[in-house]
Formats: structure tokens, C-alpha cells, sequence
């Protein structure tokens, strides 16, 4: 099955249709995820093998902006910077929108401004997406319910699917071929206190897309084997620390998981090393800061850079512990989406 194939079934007659309204526009968060994706069942659709959970970043995302044009193509901006359209984001952004709006569709001036901080190696990707599907639904008057938008957002990026949702969010893997029972939903639990700090160890860009790394890994590692069994299990924990606010659980099964996650990486043929020292020096800092009885726990995605997990009591420590460090609280300012 192609992706076009699942944009069809999705909009149905409403597909090459004109759009609506003459601008649409829509905020979507990044997300970190608690409990990992890495790997995939279908490369096409990004069908992910395992669930998995993650935390949208409030405030932190990407806006897209979508106006008709009376060019012959289309222009991107990002963050007010006119986008070359032969560069690699552009090329990918287009296919995307291409997808959607069906090959004899209008022209777009398209804006997207992210407040993403630079270099923190935050998934730019996951909230660009979601953006970018929901500016459209806007635009063309669809009114896809969220888990057709967290489908359509999934062909653009796996992790993306997580980012039309804020709080915490599930990511379903599902069994079928098409992906239609694969989407995210939210969990109904909000919890204020709860902060993420980005840790910036190294602002350089990663030699590997974790597109690649992740294929590596399910090709080439025999660790990868156990990770399945894992997600589930963890899944499982994280879930029972939600409901249950203990925030010391959670702490401990989402960095065991990333970790384990880096496992398998290192276990690929060759090795996928995103860590360098400063990551090591600032991994063995977290665990002597929780040896000294600070709750504080790190998670690690495809790049050098950590995201500390704390609560709100232990911020000033937080500060104290680790200069220049961006401290997000991702339920306050934040309206708490549930499940419709
Ligand atoms: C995650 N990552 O769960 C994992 C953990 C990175 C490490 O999702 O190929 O950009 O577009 O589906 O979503 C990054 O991978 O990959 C990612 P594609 P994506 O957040």
C-alpha cells in the first residue's frame, strides 16, 4: 500500500478538492518520547513495531501557515527565511503537501515558524508535520477528527503522529497492513509539576538520520531481537506511573528504555554511537545528583543531547546543577487536550 493510497481512503471524496478558506494555519508541539519508537514495521506508511510514549512540549513547536498563491510554485518560509527549494527540508515538505492536496491542487505560500530551541535536538520533524496537516485541514475545510490527522502526520514522520496531541500521548502500532489502527491518543492524566530540562551537550548536527539508524539497527542488531519484549514491558510501568504520579517510576523506566534503545544501536553493524563524552560526563552527573537524593532522570533520542526529567520543587537545584539549561513545564500555559 502506497501513501497516497491511505490519503484517499482518509479524505475520500474530499480529496483534490479546492480549499475552503484562502489561509489556513495551526500550531502543533514537539514531543519527547518517554518510552521509545525505534523501528519499523512498513517503511512506506512509517508503521512503527512497537507502541510507544511520549510527552508533548506545550508551547514548544512548530506554527504552519498556508495561503493560496497565484505563483506557478510554491515558496516556504521558515522562521521568516525565504526556503531554496531544492534543499532536502523543502524537497520533503513539498512531497508531503503534494500528497494532500492531490496533484492538480493550488500553489501555497507556506510559513512555518518554529520556537523550537536551536541545536536542542528536539524532534523538528514530529511537530512540523502535525503542523502541516492540521494548517491544511484548516484550510481545505476537512475536519479530520485528531486521529486522522495523527495518521496522516505519521507519513510524513513516525513521530510526528504524537505531535497533534498535547500531555501525554500513546502511540498505537497496530496490526493491520494499511496503518488505520495505527495513531496516537492522549492519556488522560495532566500533571503540572512535571518538567523536561534540555540539556545541550553539543549543538552539531548528527552524522546518522535516525531514518537510517533506525533501519541499521532492525537489520543488523541482535540485541534489537529483545526489544519488543521491552517496549511492552515498559510500556506497562509507564503507564501504572502515570496513574499512579509516581514520578520516581517514571524517571527510571524512561531512562532505562532510552538507554536500552542505545543498546541496540550500539549493537548495529556498524555502530550507531550518538553519545559523546560530554553526554557520558553529564549521564554519570544525573546518576551521582540522584545518588545524593535528587529525583532527576535523563532521556536520550538520536543526537548527543539529554532531556532531564524532574518535577517542579527541584527546579532552582536543577539550575544550580547544570548552567544554561532550558527548563520546560509542558502542562503550564498549556490547554490540556483529551480524548474526543
Ligand atoms: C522517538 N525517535 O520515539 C524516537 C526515539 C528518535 C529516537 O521518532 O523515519 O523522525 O520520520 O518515522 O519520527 C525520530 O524518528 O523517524 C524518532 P521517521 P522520526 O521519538
Amino acid at each position: 500500500m502506497k501513501k497516497s493510497d491511505v490519503v484517499r481512503t482518509i479524505l475520500g471524496q474530499r480529496f483534490g478538492m479546492m480549499p475552503q478558506q484562502t489561509i489556513g494555519t495551526a500550531f502543533a508541539p514537539t514531543n519527547i518520547a518517554l518510552c521509545k519508537y525505534w523501528g519499523k514495521r512498513n517503511q512506506e506508511l512509517n508503521l512503527p513495531l512497537t507502541s510507544s510514549l511520549s510527552i508533548s512540549l506545550g508551547e514548544k513547536g512548530a506554527t504552519a501557515t498556508f495561503m493560496l498563491s497565484t505563483n506557478k510554485q510554491d515558496e516556504i518560509f521558515l522562521n521568516d527565511q525565504v526556503v531554496d527549494l531544492q534543499l532536502g527540508f523543502a524537497k520533503r515538505l513539498i512531497t508531503f503537501v503534494d500528497l494532500l492536496r492531490g496533484f492538480s491542487g493550488p500553489f501555497f505560500s507556506i510559513r512555518i515558524q518554529s520556537n523550537i530551541p536551536i541545536a536542542a535536538g528536539l524532534a523538528s520533524s514530529a511537530c512540523g508535520f502535525a503542523s502541516v496537516v492540521q494548517a491544511l485541514d484548516a484550510l481545505y475545510g476537512w475536519e479530520l477528527s485528531a486521529r486522522e490527522q495523527s495518521i496522516l502526520a505519521r507519513l510524513g514522520s513516525g513521530s510526528a503522529s504524537r505531535s497533534v496531541w498535547q500531555g501525554f500521548v500513546e502511540w498505537y502500532a497496530g496490526v493491520r497492513d494499511d496503518g488505520m489502527d495505527c495513531y496516537a491518543e492522549p492519556l488522560i492524566v495532566s500533571w503540572p509539576e512535571f518538567c523536561v530540562g534540555l540539556l545541550i551537550v553539543n549543538p552539531h548536527e548528527k552524522s546518522v538520520s535516525s531514518r537510517e539508524a533506525m533501519q541499521r539497527t532492525v537489520m543488523t542488531s541482535k540485541l534489537y531481537q529483545q526489544w519488543p519484549v521491552r517496549v511492552a514491558q515498559d510500556l506497562a510501568i509507564l503507564k501504572d506511573a502515570l496513574n499512579a504520579k509516581d514520578f520516581c517510576s517514571l524517571g527510571s523506566v524512561s531512562e532505562s528504555n532510552a538507554i536500552a534503545m542505545h543498546a541496540t544501536m550500539l549493537d548495529a553493524i556498524p555502530a550507531i554511537n550518538y553519545s559523546l563524552p560530554e553526554t557520558v560526563a553529564a549521564m554519570h552527573k544525573v546518576a551521582q545528583l540522584r545518588a545524593d537524593g535528587l529525583a532527576v532522570y535523563f532521556t536520550q533520542d538520536a543526537g548527543p543531547n539529554l532531556k532531564l526529567l524532574f518535577l517542579q520543587n527541584d527546579i532552582e537545584n536543577i539550575r544550580a546543577q547544570f548552567s544554561g539549561i532550558e527548563i520546560l513545564q509542558p502542562f503550564i500555559h498549556t490547554r490540556h487536550v483529551s480524548a474526543g
